[in-house]
């Protein structure tokens, strides 16, 4: 018996071996950055599209200009506060869709030095607080949407109340402003650690090509994200949906999740919903474990502060990361292609670190699958005196499987989440297979199956494209399992109609057709938020009275090409199929 590779696509193998590029190493080894949304828009305090939303003429909107003056600002104390945090790098917008400079700009008088009272370089100030903390400072700067310039051009999200579509000239904003200003930020500024661009809806291949080759040109290792273009593969690590964390394997490249502190990007006093440190953390640990990075925001005040609520949570997150470095900074994720019930894993050569929620708290002991090395010594990272902790380590012959059990401290040793470290002997040695864990519930994601097409779509007929996804995995405990599909529903979409036809599963000859419903909704999920909310569809049950190797297929017009060449991340999609969950009936 014996399954070479999770599912059969290979993709977590490329993940391994992927892109040690040493242009990426310090972002990759960084896992933690601070986001900052910060403009004039902070002055009307209701987010950073109030311009759009209320179409407010660029003559209007120029005054707030004169009345934007953040003395309070203090570059070293936002350094400070990120450091603090745990965060290794700044990722601050340099220029967002109002088009307004938040640096001295010689291409467009349209800037904070030069339009308003307060007449400083806050990106300056901030260049030379961060070079003096050792943070990386890096701009994120709106390429295409700019409602302030006549001929900006977006696909959709233009300024049509004081310019016309027709009029627009794209060239005269990209070679007149977008481009040059790039120019100053990468040239005035010393090292830029990433341009972090935005919402390129519209721009064509050959402009992206155009701004990819301006920054390499410029500053060759200033890292690009991918939002530089929809089309698929440009620049150097994914900026994964706004608040989206991804499934493991689901990409080859670096990657990043944005996220907000609240449910908003700059500053507004109308919304309220903050996450807590709890949270934020299992949020943390849950990209980490997948091998992503956290880019989490802070919108500031206009007096030039931020927020306390957000600092005092930041704060907090910082206490523990402070106290559980070593698991973080410069880790792989997960050799495991599944979700974790209890937390996340991360790794190092010679190391394992279990991030197990204190809520799950697996009283009973903490049993593992998968590593072959021999293991050391076990202790909890919290715990100063590094009292080891009991464990054995087994091998069934049959199932050809590795078992680790730990027996834990009654209580758990930090706050939040507690890190179990492992010392291994040799050289870190894993079983990637897809594998079902000792305990908790067993996830087929979808990243993890092999993709094909199983029928064309009919347009004239309705019918969409259907795919397959065939998973072959290892079951350790056989018997009866509820079969749960796992959805992201956008919180703005109803159910109805989100799964056009019924999903067919069938594995070992039980076959099932179910149109899926919403029966749950997972709330907790570390892995999703808003806009997103994680369902649980109740698809039925399987049988499997043997363990050892399985394979399941799903059948649904849901799944997705897995290699598009080109997507569109502002259309983020109504219902992302993630997973089908396997929950054992008898325990
Ligand atoms: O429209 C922007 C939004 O204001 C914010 O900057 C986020 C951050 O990822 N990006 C765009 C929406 O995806």
């Amino acid at each position: 018996m014996g399954i070479s590779k999770a599912g059969s696509t290979g993709q977590e193998e490329q993940n391994r071996t992927a892109e040690r590029d040493p242009r990426k190493a310090w972002w990759t080894a960084a896992r933690f950055g601070m986001f900052i949304h910060w403009g004039l828009y902070a002055l009307p305090a209701q987010g950073e599209w109030i311009m759009y939303a209320q179409k407010t003429p660029v003559r209007e909107y120029e005054k707030l200009a004169q009345r934007f003056n953040p003395t309070e600002f203090d570059a070293k104390a936002w350094v400070a506060l990120a450091k603090e945090a745990g965060m290794r790098y700044i990722v601050i917008t340099a220029k967002h869709h109002d088009g307004f400079a938040m640096y001295g700009s010689k291409a467009d008088p349209f800037n904070i030095v030069d339009a308003t009272p307060f007449g400083r370089d806050p990106l300056k100030e901030l260049a030379e607080a961060c070079a003096e903390a050792g943070i990386v400072l890096c701009f994120y700067y709106s390429h295409v949407i700019d409602w302030h310039h006549p001929h900006a051009l977006h696909k959709e999200h233009n300024n049509t109340w004081d310019y016309k579509l027709e009029e627009k000239r794209f060239a005269e904003y990209f070679e007149g402003k977008a481009k040059p200003q790039l120019k100053e930020l990468l040239t005035e500024y010393g090292r830029v650690g990433l341009l972090w661009f935005d919402t390129a809806g519209g721009l064509s291949e050959e402009d992206s090509k155009d701004i990819v080759r301006h920054v390499r040109s410029l500053q060759p290792d200033c890292l690009i994200n991918s939002r530089v273009s929809h089309f698929m593969g440009m620049g150097d690590f994914v900026s994964k949906g706004d608040n989206e964390i991804g499934m493991s394997g689901e990409d080859t490249r670096p990657w990043e999740t944005p996220m907000t502190l609240n449910q908003s990007w700059g500053y507004t006093t109308k919304d309220q919903v903050w996450k807590t440190a709890d949270s934020l953390i299992k949020k943390l640990v849950n990209v980490i474990g997948k091998g992503g990075n956290l880019l989490l925001n802070v919108g500031p005040m206009p007096q030039g502060t931020i927020p306390e609520l957000s600092a005092e949570r930041l704060r907090e997150v910082g206490e523990w990361t402070g106290r559980n470095a070593e698991a973080i900074y410069g880790t792989d994720g997960s050799p495991f292609p599944v979700e974790l019930e209890w937390g996340a894993l991360t790794t190092r050569p010679g190391r394992v670190y279990l991030h197990v929620h204190n809520d799950k708290w697996p009283a009973n002991g903490l049993r593992l699958g998968g590593i072959r090395n021999r293991v050391l010594r076990a202790y909890c990272l919290a715990d100063q005196s590094r009292t080891e902790l009991e464990f054995e380590q087994a091998y069934d012959e049959e199932l050809e499987l590795h078992t680790l059990e730990i027996r834990l401290p009654d209580e758990p040793a930090d706050q939040y989440v507690s890190v179990v470290a492992l010392e291994l002997e040799g050289e870190n040695d894993f079983d990637r297979t897809l594998t079902q864990m000792p305990d908790g519930v067993f996830q087929l994601e979808v990243p993890h199956a092999k993709i094909s097409l199983v029928r064309e779509a009919d347009e004239e007929a309705g019918i969409p494209v259907i795919r397959g996804a065939e998973w072959t995995f290892k079951l350790v405990k056989p018997g009866t399992y509820e079969l749960l599909l796992v959805s992201f529903k956008r919180h703005d979409q109803a159910w109805n109609g989100l799964y056009p036809e019924p999903i067919l599963l069938e594995s070992a000859g039980q076959v099932i057709a179910v149109d899926p419903r919403e029966d749950l909704a997972d709330s907790d999920s570390p892995s999703c938020q808003h806009p997103y909310t994680a369902v649980l569809s109740r698809m039925g049950q399987f049988t499997w009275d043997q363990a050892g190797v399985h394979t399941l297929t799903l059948l649904s017009s849901r799944l997705k090409d897995p290699a598009p060449k080109f997507t569109e991340i502002w259309h983020a999609d109504a219902v992302k199929l993630r997973a089908l969950r396997l929950v054992r009936v008898d325990g």
